[in-house]
């Protein structure tokens, strides 16, 4: 060899994984640095991607999580060994659970010494561990293969029925060198890795059979149909065969709330009296009472989108399953639907108007009874209206009278701009679905939060106001998990379901540099929001509620078993 030979360029891990994840344009990482995953951060900054630091992993978790729902390209969030990814799992556990695609890609601990439990530094051998919690989790041994392993993993989370996917780093991988010319070629962009999956034709033939002798027809819309983007398509299903529609609470927007055909304000009636009912990614758990009497008819037939083929019976006898897309699905059945085949009766389509006028009627009242103090009629209310004169804004929603009131009363109008608590109705979820609902659309959010809910993510306000995010964060401060006026019978403790009354989350966001706004009536709500949105700024409102509004679990009191401690 020539004396004067270059030395090869190299790369090493930090790099690779790095231009692996740009190569299949995933262009935002959500995360938390430390050993051994900080340079990765630094390397993603260097190559123009945007890294979102946060200050637990869970939250940021949950934000890579909704950008893969609202994307449909897998969420990325990037944690450290032992305690930052077991902080990450419950975010990665929680995806996969609501069907969202995300890859938490972890560092780990040096095998050989974890695999002996000799007691490495942050030891924990974390493939074992998320496995249960993951879609698929996949460990890379050699940087070379680190291509491989990020096309398993983006395929593992957006194909078929979307999860979360767990890949292991271990620091050695991340701080190997090769030649460079060798990593590249190593590295490649995985071909259509969420392939379209069609009916068959029979299924749809099946299903429009069903549907052609149903006389109180009606379409449940779910998440899944949220995520499949099939917005035109499912509108045109619901006019062109004028059938009832349902929406999920984040399948909400994908038609109107205020369209005609919406049976929302009358859901008891529709499951309770529907003959021919349409799930589309909608799946027949605890949120749809399981499928069975007395919520629902014991005659009612299902038709059932989906794309996981296991889903199907899974709580009471599909009679048409199409296993497919639910895009891919609602054009087949489009494409073979006759004019005038489906029918749904006169009686019916009164009924549910009848029942929605009253609900409404009733609701109206609520909302407008101006109570003092505010209870959570006044201040959703008040929402309602400054976000009727928005476009594009997000809601994020949890707590549970918060977000059981923030779904019936918050109207949405445009799809995909609902994020909530989701199949787990889990707390914590907040503040990573609207930093990743404003950092992946550039569009407001506002994030309709109870105060315990809050609690779980609000050390996120940093986050949100070092990113200089457009987040108005509205927390229901009622000093309480559920209501606020629990007294201890027991001891001089506080009570359980206890907060603190005194509280002001104003002032948290103040620390930060937000603009904390106090708000105890529904018109300071109002006029406190309407300026927060109008900044576009980081700001928090402190919304108070009457402490004695709600109940005990919002609107899940039957599933919340009772002893004769509780208050009456
Ligand atoms: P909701 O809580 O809104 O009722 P679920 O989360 O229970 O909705 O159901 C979502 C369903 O959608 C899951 O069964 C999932 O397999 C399915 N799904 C997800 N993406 C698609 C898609 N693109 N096409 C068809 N089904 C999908
Ligand atoms: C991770 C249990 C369900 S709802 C809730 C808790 C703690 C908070 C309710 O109080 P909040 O709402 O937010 O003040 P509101 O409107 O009624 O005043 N831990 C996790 N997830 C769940 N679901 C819980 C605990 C729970």
């Amino acid at each position: 060899m020539s004396s004067t030979a270059r030395p090869p360029e190299m790369t090493d891990g930090f790099h690779l994984i790095v231009d692996a994840l740009r190569l299949n344009d995933l262009s935002t990482i959500y995360g938390l640095v430390g050993i051994p995953i900080t340079d990765v951060a630094r390397a993603a900054q260097a190559r123009g991607m945007r890294f979102i630091g946060f200050r637990q992993e869970q939250a940021a978790g949950h934000a890579a999580a909704a950008a893969g729902f609202l994307t449909r390209r897998p969420g990325v969030c990037l944690t450290v060994s032992a305690p930052g990814f077991l902080n990450g799992l419950v975010a990665l556990a929680n995806a996969t659970t609501n069907c969202f695609p995300m890859i938490q890609i972890s560092g780990s601990s040096e095998r050989e010494i974890v695999d002996l439990q000799q007691g490495d530094y942050e030891e924990l051998d974390q493939l074992a561990a998320a496995r249960p919690f993951a879609k698929a989790a996949f460990r890379v041994d050699r940087p070379e293969d680190i291509g491989a392993g990020v096309a398993r993993a983006i395929r593992g989370a957006v194909s078929g029925r979307p999860g979360g996917v767990y890949l292991d780093l271990p620091a050695k991988v991340l701080g190997a060198t090769i030649d460079a010319e060798v990593g590249r070629a190593s590295l490649f962009k995985a071909v259509d890795p969420a392939p379209s999956q069609l009916a068959t034709p029979e299924s749809i033939d099946r299903a429009l059979r069903l549907l052609a002798g149903a006389e109180r027809p009606l379409i449940v819309l779910g998440k899944g149909a949220a995520y499949a983007q099939a917005d035109e398509e499912l509108r045109e299903l619901v006019e062109s065969t004028g059938i009832p529609f349902l929406p999920m609470s984040m399948a909400k927007g994908l038609l109107p709330d205020d369209h005609p055909q919406s049976a929302a304000a009358a859901r008891s009636l529709v499951l309770k009296d529907a003959d021919v009912v349409i799930l589309v990614g909608a799946r027949l758990n605890w949120l749809l009472a399981h499928g069975r009497a007395p919520r629902w008819s014991a005659e009612c037939r299902f038709i059932q989108v989906d794309i996981s083929p296991e889903e199907i019976d899974s709580n009471r006898p599909i009679a048409a399953p199409v296993v497919a897309d639910v895009k891919a699905a609602t054009r087949q059945l489009l494409a073979a639907l006759r004019p005038g085949q489906i029918t749904p009766r006169r009686a019916w389509l009164d009924a549910i108007d009848a029942k929605k006028t009253e609900n409404v009627q009733r609701m109206q009242a609520r909302l407008a009874a101006d109570a003092a103090p505010m209870n959570f009629y006044g201040a959703l209310r008040a929402i309602r209206d400054v976000l009727a004169e928005q476009d594009g804004t997000f809601v994020v929603n949890e707590g549970a009278n918060t977000l059981d009131f923030g779904r019936d009363i918050l109207p949405m109008h445009e799809p995909r701009k609902r994020l909530d608590c989701g199949t787990w109705g889990v707390m914590g979820v907040g503040m990573g679905y609207a930093i990743a609902a404003a950092v992946e659309s550039g569009r407001s959010v506002v994030a309709v939060e109870g105060d315990s809910a809050f609690g779980f993510s609000g050390m996120e306000l940093e986050t949100i106001c070092r990113y200089e995010l457009p987040i108005v964060v509205v927390v229901f401060n009622n000093g309480g998990v559920y209501k606020g006026d629990e007294v201890n019978r027991f001891s001089s403790d506080p009570a359980p379901t206890a907060l603190l009354r005194t509280s002001r989350y104003d002032k948290l966001i103040e620390a930060f540099g937000g603009a904390g706004y106090y708000a105890a009536d529904p018109e300071t709500v109002a006029s406190s929001l309407r300026e927060a949105l109008a900044s576009r700024k980081p700001a928090l409102v402190d919304c108070v509620i009457d402490p004695t509004a709600g109940t005990e679990s919002g609107h899940l009191t039957d599933l919340n078993p009772q002893s004769p401690l509780r208050p009456a």
